[in-house]
C-alpha cells in the first residue's frame, strides 16, 4: 500500500442509501449478509464500483438478484458491469470473516466470550465489503443471530424492533438505525452482559433510556459513568443547546480495545478502563478520566456524528472539538475557578510534553495531515490535544457568546453533512462578522495546515519619561518534514500587568499601538487580549511609574512556547501573586525548570546535589503552606518537570544525567521541606468517606505526595517510622486512592517494604483486572536503582497475568516501561532498546495499531547523546529490517529513520 493524500480527495463515485446486513455470529465463522442500495453519484463521471475488504472470505455476489462478473484487486472487489443510469440497485454480498481470530481488535472481533466491534478507521471493511470513508452515509437495518445460551443480549446501533427465537437454541435481535451514518459508526455487541437503566426526560420533555452494559461482576462498578453520562447530557443542552436524539443510548465496556472508547451511534463501546470504577478499585485519576471520556464520546454524536468528516484527514474536525468540548465540560464540572484552572493546567501539561515533542519529532504533522500510509497512525496528540487548542483560540478570538452562536450556525448549515475543518471556521467566523477571527481566517487557517510549534518571544522596554513600557513580540516556527518554512500565525496573547508588590496595574493602551483605540472614560482593564499576527509586533502602555512585571500567555491562551527572559525575582512575584492560577503555577515551573537545565549543563555531580536555591525551595514552601490555596493546586506547584519535558529544552540529551538531577530535586524537597510534608500529610490524610469530588481528590493528591516525599526522606535519614506507616496505609486504606498512593511511595523510594506491599496488594486484588494493570504499571515505571527494572519488566512478562494480546495488559507494562520511565529504558547497555525492538516485532505480528504506538517511544533518537544515539538508531534499524512489517510499524520507523 502507498501513501494517501488529501489533495487526491475525490467524492465517491456510488452512494449507497441503504445497508441491511445480517449476521449468523460464530467465533470460527461469522457470515455476513449485505444488502445495499446502490446509486451512481451524478456528479462523478461514471466507472467501475471499488469496494473495500479485507481479511474477507467472498462466497457470493448479485446485482439485482442474479449473479453478477467482478474482480478481486488487491484489497478491492471491483464491480465493472452495473446497471447503467441513475436508478438504484441492489447489491448483495455474503461473507464470512473469522472473529476469534482477529487478534488486531479492528472489525469484528470476540473478547472474553463476547462479539464486539471496532470500525473506526477502517475496521468496518474487515466485515464487509463497502465504501469505507466517511462521507458515504447510509441507513442501516441489522439483524443478529446467534445461540441464545451463550450470547443473550444482541446489541446494534438504534431502536430494536424485533426480537425471537430461532431453532436449535439460537435468536434474533433486528435494530433499525433512525439516523444516517457513515460505516465507522457502525456497532454490534454479542454476549453474556447486563446492564445499569437510567431513564431520563430531557429538556425538550423527552424520554430516553440509558444503559451501561457490562460483565455481571462489574455492575457495581457503574454508577460514576452513569453519573457522568447524565451530567454530559445536561451541560450540552445547557450550554450547547444540543440534545440526545436518540430513544437509547447504550454504553458498553470491553477489556480488548486499543484505544479509550469509541463513539459508534448510540452504541459507545468502552474500554473497561474508562468505565468501571468503585471506591475500592479506581483512583480519582480513573474517576476523572471516565468522567471526561464518556463525556467527549456522548459529545460526539453532535460533533462527529451528526456533523461527520468529509474524510480521514479531517479527524480533527470532530477530535479537536470533542476534545475542547469535554475539556470545557470538566472544568465546569470542578467548580470553583481554582478547580478549573487544575484542570486547565493538567490540559497543558498533557499538551506541553507530549504534543510539543510530537510536533518537534519526525512523526510531526499538521492538525491537518497532507498525508498518511496508515491513519491509525495519526490519532495523535496534535490532531486531538493541539487540535483542541485550536477551537479555544477561536472560542478566544470571538468570545463565549460569539462561539457559541458559531456553533449553532455550523449546525445550522452542515447536520447530517461530512465536511471539513475550513466548513467549520468558516461557521464560526461567519456567525462572528466583526471578529478578529473573520478578518484574519485565512491566516488564522495555518494553524490547520502548518506542522510545528511557534515560538514567541517577548522583549521589554520601559520609558521613565514617557511613563511608557513597550512589548516587542515577535514569531518564529521551527521547520518540520516537508515544512522548511513558515508563515505567521494568528496569536492570541493575553496579558497583566503587576508591579513590584504584585498589584495588577490598569492598561492603558496608546492610540498608535495597533490596538483598538482606548474609549476615554472607561476605566482602563486589567487583563487584555494581544493578537499578534506578524512577524514581529510591538504595543505599547502608557501611564507607568516603573517598569511592570508582565504576566504573559495568560490560561496558556495559545499553543506556544514563549520565550521571555524573566528574572528569579519576576517569577517569584508572579508565583506568589499572580491572579491568573495558571501563571502563577507557570512561573514555579519555570524557575524549576531553569534550575534543572543550569545543573544538567554543569558538570557537578548529581548525587546528593543543592539543585534548587534557597528562594525557590522557600518559594516552594510558602505555596505548601499557603492557608487560601487548593490542595489540588499546591500538587500541580510542587510537581517537579518531568524528564521528557526536561529533554525537550535541552539540544543533547543525556537521559541518565537528566533522570539524576530529577531525582536530585526531589530527594532536596523531601528533605528541606521534611516538616512542611509532615504538616501536609496530617493536614489532609483524613476526608471522610470517599467523593470523587475535585476538592476531596486534591486533598488525596497532596497527602499522596507528601507520603513520597516522606518515604524518599527516609532512605535518606534511615527513618524507619513513615515507611511503617506507609505500610501499614497500603494495608488499611479505605479507598483505591489512598491505598495507591501508599503502595507507590514505598515502590519510588525504593524501601524495603516496598516487595511485602506490592505482595499483599496482588493478594488484594488478584481477580480485579484494571488494579492488577496498575501494579504492573508501578513497577515497570518504578526508579531504577542499578539497572534493576528491566530484568524486573522481563520476569513480569512470565507472570501468569501477563498477556501481550490485551492492549491494557501490554501497555501497564511494557509502555511504562518503554514510554513512561526514562531513566530505566535509556540504559548505557542499550539492554532498554533491544528489548524494545523485541517487543513492537512481536506485538506487530498480534495488533500493529499498538505496536505502532510503542514503536513510538524511541523516535526523538536523534536528540540523544552517544552511546544512546547509535544503539537506539541500531534498534529502529533492526525493526525496520524486518520483512512484512505492517504498514502501522512501517511508518513510524520510516519516519523516524528519515
Ligand atoms: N473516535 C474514537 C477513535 C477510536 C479509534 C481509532 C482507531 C483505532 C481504534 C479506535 N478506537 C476508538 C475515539 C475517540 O476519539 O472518541
Ligand atoms: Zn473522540
Amino acid at each position: 500500500t502507498s501513501v494517501i493524500r488529501r489533495e487526491d480527495y475525490a467524492p465517491p463515485a456510488y452512494l449507497i442509501d441503504t445497508v441491511d446486513l445480517c449476521f449468523d455470529l460464530d467465533p470460527a465463522k461469522t457470515r455476513v449478509l449485505n444488502r445495499m442500495r446502490v446509486r451512481r453519484n451524478p456528479d462523478v463521471p461514471a466507472q467501475p464500483l471499488r469496494l473495500d475488504g479485507e481479511e474477507l472470505n467472498l462466497a457470493r455476489v448479485l446485482v439485482n438478484g442474479a449473479g453478477t462478473s467482478f474482480k478481486l484487486e488487491g484489497n478491492q472487489l471491483v464491480l465493472e458491469s452495473l446497471p447503467e443510469g441513475p436508478e438504484p440497485f441492489e447489491l448483495e454480498i455474503f461473507t464470512t470473516c473469522a472473529p476469534a481470530k482477529n487478534t488486531q481488535l479492528s472489525g469484528l472481533y470476540v473478547s472474553e466470550g463476547t462479539f464486539f466491534t471496532q470500525c473506526e478507521a477502517e475496521g468496518f471493511r474487515r466485515i464487509t465489503y463497502f465504501l469505507d470513508r466517511p462521507d458515504v452515509m447510509a441507513s442501516y437495518t441489522v439483524t443478529l443471530r446467534a445461540d441464545r445460551a451463550q450470547y443473550p443480549v444482541l446489541l446494534s446501533n438504534g431502536n430494536l424492533v424485533e426480537q425471537g427465537e430461532l431453532e436449535g437454541g439460537r435468536h434474533f435481535a433486528r435494530w433499525v438505525d433512525p439516523h444516517r451514518k457513515p460505516c465507522y459508526l457502525f456497532a454490534l455487541v454479542a454476549g453474556k452482559l447486563v446492564a445499569r437503566e437510567q431513564r431520563i426526560v430531557s429538556r425538550l420533555g423527552k424520554e430516553h433510556l440509558l444503559q451501561i452494559y457490562v460483565r455481571a461482576g462489574d455492575l457495581d462498578k457503574t454508577e460514576h459513568a452513569m453519573n457522568s453520562l447524565m451530567a454530559a447530557i445536561a451541560w450540552d443542552e445547557v450550554r450547547f443547546g444540543l440534545s440526545l436524539d436518540l430513544e437509547r443510548f447504550m454504553i458498553v465496556a470491553t477489556s480488548d480495545f486499543n484505544m479509550g472508547a469509541m463513539e459508534n451511534k448510540g452504541l459507545n463501546i468502552f474500554n473497561t478502563k474508562y468505565v468501571l470504577a468503585n471506591p475500592a478499585t479506581a483512583t480519582d485519576t480513573d474517576y476523572a478520566h471516565i468522567e471526561s471520556v464518556v463525556a467527549h464520546e456522548y459529545f460526539h454524536n453532535w460533533t462527529g456524528n451528526r456533523v461527520t468528516c468529509r474524510d480521514w484527514f479531517q479527524l480533527s474536525l470532530k477530535e479537536g472539538l470533542t476534545v475542547y468540548r469535554d475539556q470545557e465540560f470538566s472544568q465546569d464540572m470542578a467548580g470553583s475557578p481554582s478547580a478549573r484552572a487544575v484542570r486547565r493546567i493538567e490540559d497543558v501539561r498533557v499538551l506541553r510534553t507530549l504534543q510539543f515533542a510530537e510536533d518537534s519529532g519526525p512523526m510531526a504533522h499538521p492538525v491537518r495531515p497532507d498525508q498518511y500510509l496508515e491513519i491509525n497512525n495519526f490519532y495523535t496528540v496534535t490532531v486531538y490535544e493541539k487540535g483542541a487548542e485550536l477551537v479555544r483560540m477561536m472560542h478566544t478570538l470571538v468570545g463565549t457568546e460569539g462561539f457559541a452562536a458559531g456553533m449553532k450556525l455550523y449546525f445550522e448549515r452542515h447536520d447530517g453533512q461530512a465536511v471539513t475543518v475550513d466548513d467549520f471556521a468558516a461557521a464560526i467566523a461567519d456567525a462572528n462578522p466583526d471578529s478578529e477571527l473573520a478578518r484574519r481566517l485565512p491566516q488564522f487557517m495555518r494553524w490547520y495546515s502548518q506542522a510545528g510549534t511557534p515560538h514567541v518571544s517577548a522583549e521589554t522596554h520601559f520609558d521613565p519619561a514617557a511613563r511608557r513600557w513597550t512589548l516587542k513580540l515577535s514569531q518564529s516556527c521551527p521547520p518540520t518534514p516537508g515544512q522548511p518554512h513558515k508563515e505567521p500565525f494568528v496569536i492570541p496573547v493575553r496579558l497583566a500587568l503587576f508591579d513590584r508588590d504584585g498589584q495588577p496595574l490598569p492598561l492603558r493602551v496608546s492610540a498608535d499601538a495597533g490596538a483598538a483605540a482606548e474609549t476615554t472614560g472607561e476605566a482602563a482593564p486589567l487583563e487584555r487580549l494581544l493578537v499578534l499576527t506578524e512577524r514581529e509586533q510591538t504595543f505599547h502602555f502608557d501611564g507607568l511609574d516603573a517598569p511592570p512585571v508582565p504576566s504573559l500567555l495568560r490560561g496558556f491562551s495559545a499553543p506556544i512556547v514563549l520565550d521571555f527572559d524573566y528574572t528569579d525575582e519576576e517569577l517569584l512575584i508572579l508565583l506568589a501573586h499572580d491572579s491568573d492560577p495558571f501563571n502563577r503555577w507557570e512561573a514555579a515551573q519555570r524557575l524549576v525548570t531553569r534550575r534543572a537545565l543550569d545543573f544538567i549543563r554543569s558538570d557537578a555531580e548529581a548525587k546528593d546535589a543543592k539543585v534548587l536555591d534557597p528562594a525557590t525551595l522557600e518559594a516552594l514552601r510558602s505555596v505548601l503552606r499557603h492557608p487560601a490555596l487548593d490542595a489540588a493546586f499546591k500538587e500541580l506547584v510542587l510537581t517537579l518537570p518531568a524528564e521528557t519535558w526536561l529533554a525537550e529544552q535541552l539540544d543533547v540529551v543525556d537521559p541518565q544525567r537528566v533522570h539524576a538531577v530529577r531525582e536530585a530535586m526531589r530527594e532536596q524537597l523531601a528533605l528541606d521541606l521534611h516538616h512542611d510534608w509532615v504538616w501536609a500529610w496530617e493536614q489532609h490524610r483524613d476526608n471522610g468517606a470517599y467523593r470523587p469530588d475535585a476538592r476531596s481528590a486534591g486533598r488525596r493528591a497532596l497527602a499522596g505526595m507528601a507520603l513520597t516525599m516522606l518515604c524518599v526522606a527516609a532512605r535518606e535519614t534511615g527513618d524507619v517510622v513513615w515507611p511503617g506507616k506507609t505500610y501499614q496505609r497500603v494495608k488499611d486504606a479505605t479507598n483505591m486512592t489512598d491505598r495507591f498512593h501508599a503502595l507507590s511511595a514505598l515502590v519510588t523510594a525504593g524501601h524495603a517494604l516496598a516487595e511485602p506491599a506490592l505482595q499483599h496488594f496482588y493478594a488484594m486484588f488478584r481477580h480485579e483486572p484494571l488494579v492488577i494493570d496498575k501494579w504492573f504499571a508501578l513497577q515497570a515505571g518504578a526508579p531504577d536503582r542499578g539497572g534493576d527494572v528491566l530484568p524486573l519488566v522481563r520476569q513480569l512478562m512470565q507472570h501468569p497475568d501477563f498477556n501481550l494480546r490485551n492492549p491494557n495488559r501490554a501497555r501497564s507494562l511494557i509502555f511504562s516501561y518503554c514510554n513512561a520511565n526514562p531513566g530505566a529504558f535509556h540504559r548505557a547497555d542499550a539492554a532498554g532498546y533491544v528489548f524494545w525492538s523485541e517487543r513492537v516485532l512481536e506485538l506487530d505480528a498480534i495488533n500493529p495499531q499498538v505496536a505502532a504506538r510503542l514503536a513510538r517511544a524511541l523516535e526523538r533518537w536523534k536528540k540523544l547523546a552517544e552511546p544512546w544515539r547509535s544503539a537506539a538508531r541500531e534498534a529502529i534499524a533492526r525493526v525496520a529490517a524486518k520483512p512484512d512489517l505492517s504498514n502501522d510499524v512501517r511508518e513510524v520507523v520510516t519516519r523516524a529513520l528519515a
